[in-house]
Order: structure tokens, then sequence, then C-alpha cells
């Protein structure tokens, strides 16, 4: 006898995945069954997220699984944060979502914070202040007296959304919700102060579910167009970072994490928001995560930078792979240039080569001419903020960290794992590089009795899955240019 496969969809910024899990013995063995691209489309002024392409992806995997023999005994759907759709009369979807990187929301949070003022969006929610946090987005909207916002009767996020048309039933999950920096922990759910303060009815906000509920089944009109069974549907982490710490093979209560893919995710897990005026003032957040815990954490610009360069490069006639990039800055000479890779100037897409050396021109730095110089200005940037986060995460937790666990895609370049060993001065523990998937998988576990809690299933994720050791070298040359990126980018 064994359990049958549960599948987990996990999105992100630039492709999506379906792995189907299996939980034989207190080991997990994954499969992935389907992986696409995720491609925003730019129509316009706007950029959307192709929300009906992702929906035929995640019906496509579910396909893919039944040829493959499987039949799911669950799913569960996770992505990137503070996107949504709104849904009109009659259940439908009103419009195409927007991106985060989407231009609809610039000068928004300053106005706002200008007008509520920082304290009392900090004060409410505990959640960092960022361009594209869905307050914004909804105030952006607002603003422009859009058509859309007065037809809503229901906000979905990204997830909720795709769920919903899975089954046909509409539920705000926690994780998610809380990155919309309208949602009060203290309160336990949607801030109705700050919605009225933004112009925004509450009657758009269901009630908030917590990862590892029962969210209904496939619709019959799906089991029908696929021909499958009603396989029940589960609400996860549906934040990726927070299915992606959920994973993290961590034994001890006190760990350091860095989320590595588009973005860098980085800080430790609480029991409860850690909303003081240095938290505010360092601009940490706290997400809503797994069982009650919190994430307190800062983002980082992350291999976005690399995406983007890549892609502009690319568009210029030179194709180069990742790990063609990554060799590349290998044979660069080291620690040359640096950028602060959080500056607002690399947010959104665009000609990063040509940012990178604006910046270092106003830095008084030799600008990085090369590919493998460009990319080793970017990777080394990260590896050199990782480390200043990382010190910020133990003053304002108090904790100390022994070394860092790394997750997700971006741990398969060695070299910034290496690197980022070496700027924080300690070892960093790689793996598991699905980390939200995985998260995803667990919780859908725990919610069906599989696994007691997250601190099981990080001892499973442990075992059934390889971390690889990056001990820290050089450390005079780091600390030497550690103390430049500190002079250069300014930071206090
Ligand atoms: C990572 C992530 C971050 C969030 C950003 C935008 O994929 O979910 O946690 O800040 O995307 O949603």
């Amino acid at each position: 006898f064994h359990l049958p496969s549960i599948l987990a969809y996990d999105l992100g910024a630039s492709s999506g995945r379906a792995l189907l899990g299996r939980l034989t013995d207190r080991r997990i063995e994954v499969e992935e069954v389907h992986r696409f691209g995720n491609d925003p489309v730019a129509v316009g002024d706007r950029l959307h997220w192709d929300i009906l392409r992702l929906f035929h992806d995640i019906k496509h995997g579910l396909l893919k699984a039944k040829l493959a023999g499987e039949t799911p005994g669950s799913l569960a759907i996770d992505s990137w944060a503070v996107d949504f759709g709104l849904i009109g009369r009659g259940g439908e979807l009103l419009g195409n979502p927007y991106h985060y990187r989407d231009r609809h929301t610039d000068g928004v949070m300053e106005r706002t914070t200008a007008r509520l003022t920082p304290g009392r969006i900090f004060g409410r929610s505990g959640i960092q202040f960022l361009p594209f946090n869905t307050i914004y987005q909804l105030a952006a909207l607002k603003e422009a007296d859009s058509p859309l916002l007065a037809q809503a009767e229901r906000f979905l996020m990204i997830p909720d959304l795709l769920r919903y048309f899975l089954t046909g039933e509409m539920h705000n999950e926690f994780s998610n919700a809380t990155t919309t920096q309208l949602y009060n922990p203290l309160l336990g759910g949607w801030d109705a102060e700050l919605l009225g303060d933004i112009g925004i009815p509450s009657s758009l906000f269901g009630t908030v579910v917590q990862p590892g509920t029962p969210a209904g089944r496939l619709r019959p009109s799906l089991k029908e167009e696929l021909g499958i069974g009603a396989i029940p549907v589960y609400t996860v982490a549906e934040h990726d970072t927070g299915s992606a710490v959920a994973a993290v093979p961590a034994l001890e209560r006190d760990f350091a994490y860095l989320s590595c893919g588009t973005w860098s995710l980085m800080g430790t897990e609480v029991d409860w928001p850690v909303i003081t005026d240095l938290a505010q003032e360092l601009n940490f957040t706290n997400e809503g995560g797994v069982g009650g815990t919190y994430r307190l954490l800062k983002n980082i610009m992350g291999l976005w930078i690399l995406q983007e360069t890549r892609r502009t490069w690319e568009k210029a006639g030179l194709t180069l792979g990742f790990p063609e990039l990554v060799a590349l800055a290998e044979q660069a000479p080291p620690l040359r240039a640096f950028i602060d890779p959080d500056d607002a100037m690399f947010l959104h897409a665009g000609d990063m080569p040509a940012r990178i050396a604006r910046y270092c021109e106003r830095t008084g730095q030799r600008a990085p001419g090369t590919p493998g110089e460009i990319v080793r200005c970017i990777l080394e940037s990260l590896a050199l903020k990782y480390r200043y986060v990382l010190e910020l995460t133990e003053r304002l937790s108090g904790k100390r960290f022994g070394g860092l666990h790394m997750v997700g895609g971006g741990i398969q370049n060695a070299l910034l794992c290496q690197w980022s060993a070496n700027a924080i001065g300690k070892p960093v523990w790689a793996g598991p590089v699905e980390g939200s998937a995985l998260g995803n998988l667990a919780v859908q576990w725990i919610a069906q009795g599989e696994i007691a809690d997250i601190w099981e299933a990080r001892k499973i994720i442990r075992e059934s899955f390889p971390v690889t050791n990056y001990e820290p070298r050089d450390g005079a040359q780091w600390e030497e240019a550690y103390g430049r990126f500190r002079a250069l980018t300014r930071l206090s």
C-alpha cells in the first residue's frame, strides 16, 4: 500500500512548474510533470500577467499527470505575491491582472504614505514598503477612477483566482493576504480602516483562510474537459516565499534563510510579527506563514537584474545561457565595481547593463565592460547585500546565526552560493532547489494528517534531498570589499 501522489503548482515570475509528490516511508519523491514559461505581456502602456495562459498550463499539467497514469489525491497552487484579479457580477474576471512591475503605481506609495503616514500603514500591517504592494495598486486604480474597480465584487489574489477557476469557490488565503499591506495581524483580518483610507470597499474581501484548508474540488466542466475525477483542492502557503520557507531543512528554531529566485528574500522565522520602530526604519516585513509563523524578512532585488541583463543581450543578438554567464563571471577580475541591487533604478524591466554603467558613473567607479565583468558585478553585489541584510536580521531579531540556508532555483548558481558564504563569512547550506513546491506539498500532507507539522516536514525534506555545504573563503578580501560596498551604496 502506498499513498497516492499529490500535485503542487509553483508559479514563478519567469516559469511555472507542476510537481507530483509522493510520500513513502517518511521520504519525499518528486517528479516534474510539466514546466512552462510565464511571459508577461506588455500592451499599450500596461504590463499584464497572461492569466488565461497560466490557467491553460495548469490544466495541461493535470492532463500530463493523467497521461502518466497518475490521479493526484489533491492539488494546490502557490505563486508570487501582491497581484490580484477583480471579479464582477456573474463571477467573471474583470480585465487582465496587472504585473507588479507595471508603472501604474509610480508615485502612489509616496502619495499614500504622505497622506496616511508610514507609521499608520506599518503599524496596522507590519509589512515593508514596496511600491507595488497591493495597497498601492488598489490606490492607483482608485486614483485613476478605474471602471474595473467600479464593477468589482470580489478581490482574489493570483493563486486564489486560479483556484477559483479550478473549483468555482472563492477564498482568500492568509499568507498571500498579508502581503497586500491591508491585512492586520493584530486584528486577524482585513484592515477595514486602511481599506477605508484608500476608498476601497471591504465587501470585496472574503474571510481569510489558513494554509492547509480544503477549498473545493475540480468543477464538473473541468472534470469533463480533462476526463479526470473531482480532485480535492487545498490552500497552502500560496505566497511562494511562504512555501519556500516552510521547506527550509532547518533543524534549529533560530535559522536564517535566503529564498533565491527572481527575488532574494532573506530573514528569519518568528512566532509573532515584529512591529517596532526599528523594523519600520529598516523596512523589514512580517509576512504570514504556515502554522501561525511569520517571516521577518527583507526583499532583495535578486537574480532579476541578471535575468534582465541576459534579455538585453539576447535582443542585441548575444544569446548566452546562465551557466555560460556564470562561467564568464568566474574568469573576470574579482571585487572591482559594485551596485546596490535595491536601487530603484533596477526595479523595472529594461537595459540593466546600461543602468549598471550609470550607477557606477554616479558613484565614481569604473563601470564593468565585458559580459563577464558585468555578471561578476551583479553577483558579487548581491552577495555583499546578503551580508548587509543578514546583519540587519540579527540586529532586529536579536538572534545569532551560525550559517545561512539557501533554497530555490538560484542555488543552482554555485558561484553565487560560494560568494554568499564568502561575503557573510559563514557557511551556506544550499538546498532544496524546489523549495516552494516542496513547501506546497508538505502543507497538503500536513492538512491530510500525513505529516504532523512544519518541523516534521523540514526533517523529512532534509532526509529526502541533498544539501550542499559552502564554507567561506578569502575572508580578508571580502571584508575589505564589504567596507567599500557599504561606503559606495551609502547604507547606514
Ligand atoms: C517572490 C515574491 C516575493 C514578493 C515578490 C512579488 O517570488 O513572491 O516574496 O515580494 O515575489 O510578489
